[in-house]
């Protein structure tokens, strides 16, 4: 099987098979050139439309390890996607804060720009090491918005209308969690999320959700697109979906 397929639920990981969903998931791939791609079965007629035939003309899926993008492997679960520019970009903060904020791409492009420079990691295993990341701490437009003392959680979502991702409050106020602007030293661009992406560094990529459109403080850690599928909703590389560094028992 191709191993840029999302099967890692099932196929790698059979403890998890009796997680309450219970049903094999896979992650459509979003190809680009030579990029290999197998689509999930509820997803296969959408990306069809999308891919054209590339999907037919590769079943082994041995063209997804050619080169391509840098290494990455481009996702969605939607199949297809938006665009948006500076004119049309909107990032909305809401939810249990103060102060409810709308940015725009240049509001965000004039607060103070943090880089940092780490490995991505996908949980089904492909990773590329050293990759500049560029944007604004999401902790400083939480701080700006004045979170209420409820608040637990944030929740976000995406304009492809589909995906959303989850972080607990603590973990979204980390100084290596950033709404991205960049990476790899370039702006975004639209199959890498762009204009603006979460990128959440310590984690599995899964967690840095995509074209990101709405950040919403919640009570309480409601799971992402791929959470509700299986994935664990608390995701540090290494120690997290079955992938323990250090095994204690
Ligand atoms: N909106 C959205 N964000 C997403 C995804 C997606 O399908 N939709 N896939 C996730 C997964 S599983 C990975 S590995 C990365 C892939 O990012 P890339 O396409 O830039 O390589 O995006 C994450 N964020
Ligand atoms: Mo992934």
């Amino acid at each position: 099987m191709n191993e840029d397929v999302h099967q890692g639920v099932d196929e790698d990981h059979p403890e998890k098979r009796g997680t309450p969903v219970g049903r094999r998931v896979f992650l459509g791939t979003l190809a680009l050139g030579a990029a290999g791609v197998v689509a999930a079965p509820p997803l296969q007629r959408g990306l069809e439309g999308f891919l054209g035939s590339a999907a037919d003309k590769d079943p082994t899926g041995l063209t997804g390890l050619l080169p391509n993008g840098g290494g990455f492997r481009y996702y969605s679960v939607a199949s297809s996607v938006p665009r948006k520019n500076a004119d049309s970009y909107r990032l909305t903060v809401d939810g249990l804060v103060d102060r409810p904020t709308t940015y725009t791409l240049a509001d965000l492009r004039a607060l103070p720009q943090t880089r940092l420079v780490r490995d991505v990691q996908c949980v089904t295993g492909w990773r590329v090491p050293d990759t500049p990341f560029e944007g604004v701490r999401l902790s400083r437009l939480l701080d700006a918005a004045r979170v209420r003392p409820t608040a637990k959680a944030i929740r976000f979502t995406c304009f492809d209308g589909t995906y959303t991702e989850s972080l607990t409050l603590a973990q979204a106020r980390r100084a290596d969690v950033l709404v991205a602007l960049r990476m790899q030293d370039k702006d975004l661009g639209h199959s890498h999320g762009g204009p603006v992406r979460l990128y959440v560094a310590p984690m599995y990529f899964y967690k840095s959700a995509k074209w990101l459109s709405g950040i919403t403080v919640t009570d309480e850690v409601r799971p992402g697109y791929w959470e509700e599928r299986g994935y664990d909703v608390d995701a540090w590389v290494g120690r997290s979906n079955g992938r323990d560094d250090e095994p204690t028992s």
